[in-house]
């Protein structure tokens, strides 16, 4: 019989990958998606349309991470096999303006699944998607025994998830894993996120329609990684014989300058002519460098990443640049790079 999932933040970066990867495995999956104004499917749209999956596996369901009582009926009537809760307020920068909707979803948000989970489907397995940010100031490289230094109401927030998860496996043996990722991008990546906004002024650069580029901080220090590869770890902690928590990193790590001369290199252009300072995208407390160690997930899941640092920034700005070319709007680069 087919298994099936659950996954909160379907709609986001991560929530399509991992929705198309245990589409492609013949899962049933399940996603949550709130209520908007406007459409908000657009990175997993195109999974209606994919011919391979049949049988209307793919089905949403209306809710939200601040609604329990959602949860736990919805929880009760799928009964799924595997639960990924990816839904949070996932900007750090914006954290800082919306503190306490940031806990609420990222913090208690864990609490309101992990009963709900308790009460409707105990034996399901549980994902949670914690963050390299709770490593914050913490020396590096980072790995699973570093000592947390949390910079910012988000990463506290998911602190409090990955406390919450230890705390559920122990107290109410849970098939429960913490997954600390470091930062993944992709094409599909939000347009608010340093990566994107880079890649696609790129892009907007080269086309003419865009004439210069406001940053922040530039001498931060991230470990970026592929998103796709990143979702594939999460399903191999849920398939492990015992559960835990893991480190996906790449294993290196670049300033967001570097990030940005490699960019602009890729389609000719000298960065330093169309950068600017903006010090509106300074954060009140920073987290200066990230670089994991992701020993124990080659060692215990045989998870490694391929992409690294210089063909990330291509793929990304090639997406872009493509984007921009065929006049494609923004779901549609998504939708082209899934094809
Ligand atoms: P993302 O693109 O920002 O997606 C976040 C998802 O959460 C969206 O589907 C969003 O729905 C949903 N969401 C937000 N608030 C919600 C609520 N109250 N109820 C239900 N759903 C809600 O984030 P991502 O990059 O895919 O990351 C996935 C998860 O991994 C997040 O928890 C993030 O914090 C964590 N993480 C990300 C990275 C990374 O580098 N990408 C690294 C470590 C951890 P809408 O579309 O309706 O807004
Ligand atoms: O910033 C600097 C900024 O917003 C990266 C989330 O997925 O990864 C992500 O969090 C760096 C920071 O990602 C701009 O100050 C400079 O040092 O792309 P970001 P993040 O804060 O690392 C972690 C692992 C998560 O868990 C989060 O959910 O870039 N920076 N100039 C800028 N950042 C932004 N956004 N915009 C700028 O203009």
């Amino acid at each position: 019989m087919a298994r099936t999932a659950f996954i909160t933040g379907i709609t986001g970066q991560d929530g399509s990958y991992l929705a198309e990867l245990l589409l492609a495995k013949g899962y049933i999956v399940y996603g949550l998606i709130r209520r908007s104004s406007t459409f908000n499917t657009d990175r997993i749209d195109h999974l209606y349309q994919d011919p391979h999956v049949k049988d209307y596996r793919l089905r949403l369901v209306y809710g939200d991470m601040q609604d329990g009582s959602c949860l736990t009926r919805l929880l009760h009537e799928i009964k799924p096999d595997e639960i990924y809760n990816l839904a949070a307020q996932s900007h750090v920068k914006v954290s800082f303006d919306t503190a306490e909707h940031t806990g609420d979803v990222g913090a208690l948000g864990v609490t309101r699944i992990l009963e709900a989970m308790r009460t409707a489907c105990p034996k399901a397995r549980f994902y949670q998607a914690s963050s390299s940010e709770m490593f914050g100031s913490a020396p590096a490289p980072q790995n699973e025994a570093t000592p947390f230094a949390p910079r910012s109401p988000y990463a506290i927030a998911k602190l409090y998830g990955h406390h919450l998860v230890a705390n559920y496996r122990e107290a109410w043996g849970l098939f429960a894993c913490s997954g600390i990722l470091f930062n993944h991008e992709s094409p599909r990546r939000g347009g608010t996120f340093v990566t994107r906004k880079i890649s696609h002024a790129v892009a907007a650069i080269k086309a003419g329609k865009q004439d210069r580029l406001f940053l922040g901080n530039l001498d931060a220090k991230r470990d970026w990684g592929f998103a796709p590869e990143y979702v594939e770890g999460m399903w191999r902690m849920l398939q492990a014989d015992k559960p835990g928590d893991y480190v996906l990193a790449t294993g290196e790590t670049h300033t967001v300058r570097e990030f940005v001369e490699h960019a602009f290199g890729c389609v000719g252009l000298d960065w330093t002519k169309y950068v600017e300072h903006d010090p509106r995208y300074l954060r009140p407390t920073e987290v200066d460098l990230l670089l994991g160690d992701p020993g124990k997930a080659k060692r215990e899941l045989g998870w490694q990443c391929q992409v690294k640092f210089a063909d990330l920034v291509k793929i990304m700005v090639e997406a872009d640049v493509r984007g921009l070319k065929d006049g494609l709007r923004e779901f549609e680069v998504r939708e082209r790079h899934f094809k």
